[in-house]
């Protein structure tokens, strides 16, 4: 059995750890668009076209049992035609404002996320269901996705960003009543240690757990489980013009992906 991870770049990372944590048996396969980041400003139509497009490519050549879109971006826009079209099952990743509201001792909650995913009608409705009674301290950033992208690819500096970040949120009234942050790009628990050291006092939220929970339940309904004492093989393909950096390749080496063709 196999799961094909799916993200515009190395999103993936943060849910396919999450997921190699509670399924340590299950063979993993990221797949990185890297040519076609970042998704968070795409409009809705043309995101949807485009991610249909790639994930039937890779599926015609690769076979996998289940796909995980490890993007909120894309997540809150492209599902429904992506079901229509492909047979096996599909996990999308969405902000998680249930755990994040229920957590949340003084109601304040933030939402950090790109500009596509913090105006998504999908995402008002999450908030109207689980969040009604809270605050929401909604952040689009254009530039930490991409700020995370290029501190995994090539190391750059981050800290220039995460300080607009935490301007964005401290401008607001409520901030200093603000106790939980939701970590609604699946780019940003890769740099939570930062974003702690700048925002203490804060509990993080993201949506890794859930989702390895969604995939364990799935794949025993589909009858697969990994065998036992075999250590799942993860690999990960690179869309788009550019070879793997050496920074790049040295983080996967350490989470024991292969790069594959
Ligand atoms: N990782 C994606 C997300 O969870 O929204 C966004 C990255 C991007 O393409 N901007």
């Amino acid at each position: 059995p196999r799961v094909l991870i799916f993200d515009s770049g190395v999103g993936s990372l943060s849910i396919g750890a999450a997921i190699h944590d509670l399924l340590p048996e299950i063979d993993l396969l990221y797949v990185m668009d890297h040519g076609g980041f970042p998704y968070g400003e795409w409009p809705e139509a043309l995101l949807t076209e485009h991610i249909c497009a790639t994930i039937c490519r890779v599926l015609a050549t690769h076979k996998v049992d289940l796909l995980v879109m490890a993007c909120n971006s894309a997540s809150t826009a492209v599902l429904p035609a992506l079901r229509g079209q492909i047979a096996i099952p599909v996990v999308g990743v969405v902000p998680a404002i249930k755990p994040a509201a229920a957590l949340s001792q003084t109601g304040v909650i933030g939402l950090l996320a790109t500009p596509g995913t913090v105006s998504r009608p999908y995402t008002a409705q999450l908030i109207q269901d689980f969040a009604a009674h809270c605050q929401v301290i909604a952040v689009g950033s254009p530039e930490l996705a991409p700020a995370v992208e290029n501190f995994i690819w090539h190391e750059h500096a981050l800290d220039a960003v995460l300080n607009r970040v935490k301007t964005a949120f401290s401008q607001h009234a409520d901030f200093a009543a603000m106790d939980t942050i939701i970590l609604a790009c699946t780019h940003f628990p890769l740099v939570q240690p930062q974003l702690s050291a700048l925002l203490p006092n804060i509990q993080w939220v993201d949506s890794g757990q859930a989702i390895a929970r969604r995939v364990a339940f799935l794949m025993g309904e589909l009858g697969f489980a990994g065998t036992p004492g075999k250590p799942a093989r993860q690999s990960a393909i690179i869309l788009g013009e550019e070879a793997a950096s050496v920074n790049l390749t040295q983080c996967l080496q350490a989470r024991n992906i292969k790069i594959s063709a």
